[in-house]
């Protein structure tokens, strides 16, 4: 049989220090950092406002923080603070399977709880796979043998497993790999459906490991893969309950009365505040063809997932690649728990910006760049003075 060593690799969770950068106010207000959008909002004391806000907590409120202004007229671009960051690169997407017979693939995952950067002046214990959120992407194809070994970090306060959607069998291997601190369990499956679908830890309250960091997704590719393009990327969105209101600072600690009550402070995408922005934002050239594999970690809230400027060409609606995909699509639906494939070619240069068009998202931290450069095409797109 062949056996191919696919090693998942742990990505390192960038553990240098990252030097903060300092983004004056003015140019903040001025939108230089960011996508001007309609928004008029003038300085955002979140703190005060908040509805549901922790009281009397040691964390300075976010008024001290993040008063620069509506976050979506800048949307959305944070300086960066000095802490490890877990948000994984959306360009560093495996290559696609190419021609061959299926084979069995080996997946190592380690689970690690990580503090690590939440915003520009918060960080957070996260609970990740691989140091990273989302956790690795992993990519098969239709017919291959996964082999799946998790492995939970000595250093880990908690019980962690995966339970993979691409997975027939108790609880998607769940069950097969619950680990104590320091254990190493492992399980395969028949990769037998072809579709994009998450993969996330399931011990209980599964909302709360899955909040704290740890999903991430697999792709199994159709027998004939997908059709080649030119640039694809990684991004998945999350929600994060702390009892601190958006915009803290500090060490910011989980609630899980919010998080029973749905009701997050933070929505991002790839893990933290403007790690699709500031620290990696997507890259692209006029006339390339994009793809986006996109997933809702969760846990709960449902995506209308947008890019502003642009109209997808082809959508493979809820990660359905047995499908023909569905053509000329603003906005699409992801559900907690799913994935979606999208596909464009953007005509003109400029900052397109991916949002939940949920936009009040984009104020408590949800937005990711893609910078295109090329030649304007006044034909397509041309501002009259
Ligand atoms: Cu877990």
């Amino acid at each position: 049989m062949n056996r191919t060593r696919h090693t998942i690799n742990s990505t390192d969770n960038h553990a240098e220090d990252i030097k903060g950068g300092t983004v004056s106010r003015r140019a903040l207000l001025a939108g230089s950092a960011g996508l001007a959008l309609s928004s008029v909002g003038i300085a955002h004391e979140a703190a005060a406002e908040h509805p549901h806000g922790a009281a009397g907590n040691t964390t300075r409120a976010a008024s001290h923080s993040n008063a620069v202004g509506s976050l979506s007229q800048r949307a959305y671009s944070v300086p960066t603070p000095v802490a490890n960051d877990i948000s994984h690169d959306p360009s560093s997407v495996p290559p696609p399977v190419g021609k061959r017979e299926p084979e069995t693939i080996r997946v190592d995952l380690e689970t690690r709880e990580v503090e690590a950067r939440l915003d520009q002046r918060a960080t957070f214990r996260f609970w990740t796979f691989n140091g990273t959120v989302p956790g690795p992407m992993v990519r098969v194809r239709v017919g291959d043998t996964v082999e799946v070994h998790l492995k939970n970090s000595e250093d880990s306060w908690m019980m962690h497993n995966v339970d993979f959607h691409a997975v027939t069998g108790p609880g998607g291997g769940a069950e097969a790999t619950n680990c104590a601190p320091g254990e190493e369990k492992a399980f395969k499956f028949k990769a037998r459906h072809p579709g994009l679908y998450v993969y996330h830890c399931a011990v209980p309250p599964v909302a709360m490991h899955i909040a704290n960091g740890m999903y991430g997704m697999i792709l199994v590719e159709p027998e004939e893969g997908l059709p080649p393009v030119d640039r694809e990327f990684y991004v998945m969105q999350g929600e994060i309950y702390t009892a601190e209101p958006f915009g803290s600072e500090g060490l910011l600690t989980e609630d899980y009365e919010k998080l029973l009550n749905e009701r997050p402070e933070y929505f991002v995408l790839n893990g933290h505040v403007g790690a699709l922005t500031d620290h990696y934002p997507m890259k692209a050239a006029v006339g390339e063809t994009i793809r986006i594999f996109f997933g809702v970690g969760g846990p709960n809230h449902v995506s209308s997932f947008h890019v502003i400027g642009e109209i997808f060409d082809r959508v493979y609606i809820n990660g359905s690649v047995t499908q023909p995909p569905q053509e000329e699509v603003q906005t699409v639906v992801v559900p907690a728990g799913g994935a979606t494939i999208v596909e464009f070619q953007p005509e003109v240069p400029g900052r397109y910006v991916l949002v939940d068009h949920s936009l009040s998202r984009v104020e408590r931290g949800l937005a990711g760049w893609i910078d295109v450069e090329g030649e304007e095409n006044p034909e397509v797109f041309e501002e009259l003075s």
